[in-house]
């Protein structure tokens, strides 16, 4: 039998996200609650400012460039206090949101635009030559890529995206309405189990379920009143949030509960500090990279960060060390949540009392959750079996886009999504992640997927085979890729060439996916019958090389 949730299950309201957030009967806090903060600027959004710009901004969408339904905008941004009001402004037409990270490169960011079938683009100026280029690369004229965050640049004769409702003039569009269980909201990417970043499909009634589960799940502990002054808590929001986890956990989440997002580009410890300290931050949505700099940093002692009552550890496994040393240097506790892309993304979190009884679970089912461990041969397994996680419910993606082959091996005719990540479930619900079946890579949060790099490499002039995987660095409480390189004749196989090899690929990829974890040769990439690499054999072979 598979497991269930046991948290009380409301019924998730039959709407689209604006309905969800904007036309909602229930809503906890006023209109004139500061929702998004720029703590450098000071710039801010209300609920109320956030809906008006949205709006503005969605009957521009309609104006200009006749927006349609299930036409799909990209944002190749940092994280801004303007990307909420411009995801649900592109909701508002009828839009589907399509975030890159604004580390890819033209090719990554082409690739993106070309899958995803985007009609534009906004950006911001540090990034308009790329967005740009992309552009022309995919056949979106240049007119439809817009900068926003930052004054217009002349040079580059772009368009804001606060003066596109005034170039659009006097017309009036009505909003439209998504089918909830069918229209896409937004299209995150992931590698999934196998092969190349995909189109990770999620319907508006996805996104509404996941939010709504997460409200359930915190048990009322994050709200509009919290905090120490009664004002409500307040997250400081520097995972990004073209990622499902910022996306998610931090956009939706805030809007919904009422809570105050104080919004960081990029992360910076000190810059961290000081903004938790100032302003009285009481929560973080933290990776396992970040708490090793909690735990480590000389920095950290110079700031006072005792308002912050929890943090929630996630996108990668949190060891016991590392919950405990920050515990004992900062008494900030942390609980650790699991999710993927495809599952919107929460699936599981501790419950706050449970983060010192349960350290190393990812904690219990969210509401409307059915999950169960299955063996390689598909049968389901009992409580303390090991086996891979496949998870049921409202939050499960609806497929990955144009390609019914990896949407047919991901999901099973009845419903359940299989994450290939691999644990097991205590008798008491609490489950735990303790490894992955699939290829993915990830480095301090971010997917890096095997294939992609290899693709790339097997360009390279001297490279005949390869094969990437991961290999875990403590240090930094993170995976870094590593390529087994079978060289053609003639490279030299001197630490030079291997060098060269992680520069040359570092040029063409963004930065999170370079080969940090180096370069090793081998005369022939160990592979099955079929052909498939055989990642376990070199996996085994990177620990046997560490251990020494
Ligand atoms: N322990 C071990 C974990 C864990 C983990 C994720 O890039 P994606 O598709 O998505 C994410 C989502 C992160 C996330 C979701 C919900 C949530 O509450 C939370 O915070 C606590 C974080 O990263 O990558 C999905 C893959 O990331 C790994 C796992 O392999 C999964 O398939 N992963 N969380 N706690 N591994």
């Amino acid at each position: 039998m598979p497991t269930n949730s046991s948290y009380p299950e409301a019924p998730i309201p039959d709407v689209d996200l604006w309905g969800f957030l904007f036309e909602r009967k229930d809503k906890p806090f006023s209109d004139d609650k500061v929702i998004y903060v720029d703590p450098h600027t000071n710039r801010s959004y209300t609920y109320a400012q956030v809906k008006a710009t949205a709006i503005e901004f969605g009957q521009g969408l309609k104006a200009l460039w006749d927006w349609q339904k299930g036409d799909v905008l990209a944002l190749y941004t940092t994280n801004c206090i303007d990307t909420p009001a411009i995801t649900w402004g592109t909701h508002w037409a009828g839009g589907v949101l399509s975030p890159a990270n604004p580390a890819y490169t033209v090719d990554e960011l082409a690739f993106q635009l070309k899958d995803a079938g985007a009609k534009a683009i906004v950006t911001q100026m540090a990034f308009i030559k790329n967005a740009q280029e992309a552009a022309t690369k995919v056949g979106i004229p240049l007119d439809h890529v817009i900068v926003m965050g930052d004054e217009r640049d002349p040079t580059y004769r772009v368009k804001h995206f606060t003066s596109i409702r005034k170039t659009a003039g006097s017309a009036r569009y009505r909003r439209t309405k998504a089918k909830p269980d069918q229209d896409l909201a937004f299209l995150v990417y992931s590698s999934g189990t196998t092969g190349h970043p995909k189109g990770v499909m999620l319907t508006h009634r996805n996104i509404v379920a996941n939010t709504m589960m997460i409200k359930v799940a915190e048990g009322g502990k994050l709200s509009s009143t919290g905090g120490p002054g009664g004002d409500g808590d307040k997250i400081l929001a520097f995972l990004p949030f073209f990622h499902i986890y910022g996306l998610t956990c931090l956009i939706h989440q805030s809007m919904y509960s009422g809570f105050q997002l104080v919004v960081m580009p990029r992360f910076d410890l000190e810059d961290f500090c000081k903004i938790v300290q100032e302003r009285k931050v009481t929560f973080l949505y933290v990776v396992p990279p970040i708490v090793v700099l909690l735990a480590k940093s000389p920095v950290v002692s110079k700031y006072d960060l005792s308002t912050v009552r929890m943090m929630n550890s996630g996108a990668a496994p949190l060891t016991k060390e590392l919950v405990e040393a920050v515990y004992n240097r900062l008494k900030i506790p942390i609980k650790q949540g699991y999710g993927l892309s495809e599952t919107s993304p929460t699936t599981h979190t501790q419950p706050w009392e449970t983060w010192n009884t349960q350290i190393g679970s990812v904690g219990t089912l969210l509401p409307y959750q059915e999950a169960k461990y299955m063996s390689p041969e598909e049968k389901e397994l009992k409580p303390g079996e090991v086996g891979e996680l496949w998870i049921k419910g409202p939050n499960v993606f609806k497929g990955y886009l144009n390609n019914p082959e990896g949407t047919a091996n991901a999901l099973t005719p009845d419903g359940y999504f299989k994450t290939g990540d691999v644990g097991y479930q205590d008798a008491d619900g609490n489950f735990y992640i303790t490894d992955r079946i699939k290829e993915l890579i990830k480095y301090k949060g971010f997917q890096v997927a095997p294939a992609e790099l290899e693709g790339i490499l097997l360009s390279h002039p001297s490279i005949n085979d390869v094969a990437v995987i991961g290999v875990y660095e403590k240090e930094e409480a993170t995976e870094l890729p590593r390529a087994y390189v079978v060289p053609k004749d003639g490279l030299g196989r001197t630490d030079d060439e291997k060098k060269a090899i992680v520069d040359w690929l570092g040029k063409r990829v963004a930065g999170h996916k370079r080969l940090r974890g180096g370069v090793r040769w081998l005369d022939e990439i160990p592979k099955s019958a079929s052909g498939k690499i055989l990642r376990r054999v070199l996996k085994v072979k990177a620990q046997e090389e560490e251990q020494g």
